[in-house]
């Protein structure tokens, strides 16, 4: 018996998005080459279901394709209903209920993987000859990429040599070779920190990837959780329950039973190739490609019919803000509450594809610190670009509480009528920062440094602890009784909603 539940199961969190009416099971032929990506960025931009693509024209017949795995939902049917479904939660949490949850896993003692005997990801095990990844209909995802993506939506799985912390994390990888992946691992991520460790030992790295994961899963292996902390205990954590894990054939990795698909091999210490451009996060793809790493692939097993998840980056709203933001979101708030800075809420807006996080900020709170703005300022830069988390954000915008910085509409009228120019921007020109940042100099791309700034959006008497005056709303311009009468009178007015 396998794991069930749309957290810890991917066919059935596929099963459930089609019984939600937010995936199509597309039975027309498509294409691999272009045709999936491009439908798939439709839907994004136009927030319709995801696509399930079971009538691939290359690709070992039966094999399948979802788009859009974490895309947002057209407003009206609950925005973030397949960003809960990652957590078997109801489709109609908010982003505040769910950085909450992700919150209290941090804080919980984590729930070790539980090692079965075997399970679906067993149904087909290649090795030697038959391992040929071009089996799989590997997308090309944007007419500008440099090559076919197969991993976009998986994780990698590594270990120390000394066994004492497993990671997992998601990370790009664009086929090579019929056995050979090549992606990026960033010296300040898990991935290429532990990948160090075994070429210090001048030892190929024991490697795994997992496609077609437990969302929940995915999802952690896509939070950036302090350095050796285990990505498969805190989701036991999140999901209340282990994650049921099998060995791998080729070494003693281990890796979720229920998984699509699963690569097995190693990570050359020496070799490089190629790799990229592939449309990216920020919504840009540079005409360029960087060495990266090969990843040797020796074994692959994979589910009967196997679904291989893609992301198609891009303008958000798309996984890397959905995903990656909403994690870097709850681990950002938890750092800066647990400092003790007066902060009531942290959001990487999806709008703005994870080059800001806005930071509401608890204004009585505030008050009682008798702190300056650029004391603030400096506090909470501090926590957060010296962190793990805040390596990954280059903006903060700091807006008072009566803000909800989900709502993006509030957030733009915050910054345009509250961010004082010349006096409202504190930069931090040694801060660390990721180099993949559009915006960076040359300069600050090669050395990793600056392009970090926070931004305040704190009007002079909310620094003082008041209001600013009154917020002309409908909410706040009419009295109780009045608001009541209307709400229960609307549909007699003739309005529909
Ligand atoms: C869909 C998606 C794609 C991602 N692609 C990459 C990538 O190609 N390279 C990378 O370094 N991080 C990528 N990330 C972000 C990392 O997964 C994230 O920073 C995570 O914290 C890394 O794991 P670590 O903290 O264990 O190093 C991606 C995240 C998501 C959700
Ligand atoms: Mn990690």
């Amino acid at each position: 018996m396998t794991q069930r539940g749309s957290a810890l199961n991917f066919r059935d969190f596929v099963q459930e998005l089609i019984e939600a009416g937010d995936a199509v099971d597309i039975r027309q032929p498509v294409s691999p080459t272009l045709e999936v990506g491009a439908i798939t960025r439709r839907v994004y931009e136009t927030r319709g279901p995801a696509p399930l693509f079971s009538n691939l024209t290359e690709g070992e017949p039966g094999h399948r394709v979802l788009g859009a795995p974490a895309g947002l939902t057209g407003r009206a049917d609950g925005a973030y209903g397949r960003l809960a479904a990652h957590f078997g939660l109801p489709r109609e949490t908010t982003p505040r209920e769910l950085l909450e949850r992700l919150i209290s896993a941090m804080h919980a003692d984590p729930l070790p993987p539980r090692v079965v005997d075997g399970g679906p990801c067993k149904e087909n095990v290649l090795t030697g000859e038959d391992v040929d990844l071009t089996r799989f209909p590997v997308p090309l995802l944007h007419a500008e990429d440099g090559g076919r993506y197969f991993g976009t939506y998986g994780f990698h799985v590594v270990r120390t040599p000394d066994g004492r912390w497993t990671s997992w994390s998601v990370s790009r990888t664009m086929l090579h070779g019929p056995r050979t992946l090549v992606g990026p691992a960033m010296p300040q991520q898990h991935l290429g920190m532990i990948h160090q460790m075994w070429r210090e030992r001048g030892e190929p790295t024991p490697w795994a990837m997992v496609l077609g994961a437990p969302p929940a899963a995915l999802a952690a292996a896509g939070m950036p959780l302090p350095a050796e902390v285990n990505e498969d205990g805190y989701v036991g954590a999140l999901a209340g329950s282990p994650v049921d894990v099998v060995r791998t054939e080729l070494h003693d990795l281990r890796v979720p039973a229920n998984s699509e698909i699963v690569l097995e091999g190693w990570i050359s210490p020496d070799e490089t190739a190629p790799e990229g451009p592939m449309g990216e996060y920020h919504g840009y793809s540079f005409a360029e490609s960087k060495p990266q790493p090969l990843f040797h692939v020796e074994t692959v097993t994979h589910r009967d019919d196997p679904i291989l998840p893609v992301c198609v980056a891009g303008l958000p709203p798309e996984e890397n803000h959905t995903i990656w933001g909403t994690m870097i979101s709850a681990t950002s708030l938890d750092l800066l509450r647990s400092s003790g800075l007066p902060v009531s809420m942290a959001w990487c807006s999806y709008e703005a594809a994870t080059c800001w996080i806005a930071v509401s900020v608890d204004i009585g709170r505030l008050a009682g610190m008798e702190l300056s703005e650029r004391q603030l300022a400096d506090a909470v830069a501090e926590v957060l670009f010296g962190s793990h988390t805040g390596w990954l954000v280059p903006k903060v915008i700091l807006v008072a509480d009566d803000i909800d910085v989900t709502d993006i509409d509030q957030l733009v009228w915050a910054m345009a009528t509250r961010y004082h120019p010349g006096t409202g921007e504190y930069v931090y020109p040694q801060a660390p920062g990721i180099p993949m940042v559009p915006y960076l100099t040359p300069e600050e791309a090669r050395t990793g440094r600056g392009g970090k700034a926070v931004i305040s959006c704190l009007l002079p008497a909310q620094l003082a602890g008041g209001a600013p005056g009154i917020t002309a709303s409908f909410r706040n311009s009419f009295p109780e009784n009045v608001r009541r009468r209307v709400v229960e009178r609307w549909a007699e007015y003739g309005f529909r909603r």
